[in-house]
């Protein structure tokens, strides 16, 4: 399933793409800026070291341009990836109407899943590719927060209430389910898998 070098999960849902060049324009962002800014350090520490004990430096009361760019260039930036992150936030805490309701419900330390045809299954959910599902979700004891790296969707599971998130698996196969939220003793094997298959597989699965 995962091809040349493992640094991301594989893309595996429509919003997979989406998430991923947000997160890679951050990246290089920070590698950019911090590139720069040591690089003005090295540059500065350099040109302006004292040479002589004469060698006094001039106060500088202000300098109105350099400011404004410093203050408005990153503000272009941060608010462009609020808007950017905004905007992907918002695809996906809506969803569709027309997706495929599942009901999860968390507990200490497993997954259950429920199909509106009313097969019931944990620690396993079997999706049909090419088609929107929404997670209806809830949980009997403390916060856990379900996780599909490969569909880049991770969303809180909160008692006393319903939330929702969704997705759509762009290819079958098998893709790790975890628990996102320290939820005691055997947190860590709070894992499972969700099957991805061709819809007509699916459906006989039902
Ligand atoms: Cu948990």
């Amino acid at each position: 399933m995962q091809t040349g070098i493992p640094l991301m999960p594989e893309q595996a849902s429509t919003m997979a793409g989406e998430v991923d060049a947000l997160y890679l324009f951050l990246v290089g962002l920070t590698v950019v800026f911090s590139v720069l800014i040591a690089g003005a350090i090295v540059v500065f520490v350099i040109k302006y070291r004292r040479r002589s004990p004469q060698d006094l430096p001039h106060p500088v009361e202000g300098a109105l341009p350099l400011e404004l760019t410093w203050t408005i260039i990153p503000f272009i930036i941060s608010m462009g990836i609020f808007v950017w992150g905004a905007s992907i936030y918002y695809k996906q805490y809506r969803s569709p109407a027309e997706a495929l309701e599942i009901y999860v419900v968390g507990k200490q330390w497993m997954w259950k899943f429920q199909h509106v045809a009313g097969q019931r299954e944990i620690n396993e959910l079997h999706v049909p590719a090419g088609r929107k599902v929404k997670l209806i979700m809830t949980t009997e004891d403390v916060i856990h927060s379900v996780y599909i790296p490969a569909f880049r969707v991770k969303f809180d599971v909160v008692p006393g209430k319903y939330t929702s998130t969704w997705f759509e698996a762009t290819k079958p196969g098998r893709y790790h389910l975890f628990c996102a939220e320290y939820c005691g003793t055997s947190h860590s094997g709070m894992i499972g898998w969700v099957e991805v298959m061709e819809a007509p597989d699916y459906q006989a699965w039902l």
